[in-house]
């Protein structure tokens, strides 16, 4: 680890408020705000030296995580914190992902099955959804899904209306439109199961404005099922709010996904050409 910055060998007195900082100093602060996570490329770009947008962000967050009042400048209460000893490590980790997890899968191969169909798509329709829904998590970390017909299956999917057996009834159109079980212990005998609220005016057609995507929800669902909980990060699959067909996994996802069963292994990419 590099040495943390220091901000008491700089002359608080001369830098009370950001505007009269020089460049120099402002690039002190911007290490150390550096240093401790408070200022990271993914919250945005920096203009090194410039007392800019990120860097007031930081100090907000900073502010914020020391209980200073949250003015977003240099002032002298957040100077003088600054220059306190402190311990060396990072406030705010740069792994640090917007996902959250829950539980996961001990075994990388996952068999699903359905139980009952929709009323409002086709079955084949459904079945290459489901099947391209599971395929965006298993191209990004070291998960296979397979359809089997045996009985024991590790996740079952089912279409239904109002109460089907599990204490949580769907509510009619809109509302609820689905929810998945997370991986073992947790959902007993129900992990990894994922319930679809026929309800719902479901469509597989991107072009259909009008209806809910099936494709979209069902891959949030499996992020349930495999084992992530929601993201703070907009615009990630796993965002707990539905703004249209999103046919793909954000960068977040994909932390999310990787932190649980890691990259995808090389026998799952042996069809590519290298
Ligand atoms: N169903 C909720 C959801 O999947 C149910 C739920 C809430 C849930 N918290 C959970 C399920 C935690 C498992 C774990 O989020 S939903 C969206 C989104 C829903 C919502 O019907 O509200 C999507 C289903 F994100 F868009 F709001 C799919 Cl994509
Ligand atoms: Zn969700």
């Amino acid at each position: 680890m590099t040495t943390p910055p220091n901000i008491s060998q700089m002359s608080l007195n001369d830098m009370l408020y950001s505007r009269d900082m020089s460049g120099d100093e402002i690039h002190g602060i911007q290490s150390y705000l550096r240093h401790y996570g408070y200022l990271q490329d993914r919250f945005g770009a920096l203009h090194d030296g410039e007392y800019d947008d990120a860097t007031e962000k930081a100090v907000r967050l900073y502010q914020c995580c020391f209980g200073l009042p949250v003015t977003g400048s240099l002032d002298q209460a957040t100077l003088c914190e600054m220059a306190k000893p402190r311990c060396g490590f990072v406030d705010i980790s740069p792994m640090d992902g917007a996902f959250t997890t829950v539980s996961r899968w001990e075994q990388p191969e996952l068999t699903y099955k359905f139980n009952s169909f929709s009323t409002k798509m086709a079955q084949a329709d459904i079945e290459r959804d489901v099947a391209a829904a599971f395929g965006l998590w298993s191209e990004q970390c070291d998960l296979r899904f397979t359809m089997t017909a045996d009985d024991a299956v590790d996740i079952e999917i089912e279409f239904a209306q109002g109460e089907h057996g599990d204490d949580s009834p769907f509510d009619g159109p809109s509302g609820v439109l689905a929810h998945a079980y997370f991986p073992p212990p947790n959902g007993g005998p129900l992990a990894g199961d994922t319930h679809f609220d026929d309800d719902e005016n479901w469509t597989c057609n991107v072009s259909d404005t009008q209806g809910i995507d099936f494709l979209t929800v069902a891959a949030h669902e499996f992020g349930h099922a495999i084992g992530l909980g929601h993201s703070r990060q907009r615009g990630a699959l796993m965002f707990p709010s539905y703004s249209g067909t999103q046919r793909f996994l954000a960068a977040d996802d994909i932390a999310g996904c990787q932190s649980l069963y890691g990259p995808p292994t090389a026998s799952t990419s042996a069809d590519c050409p290298s």
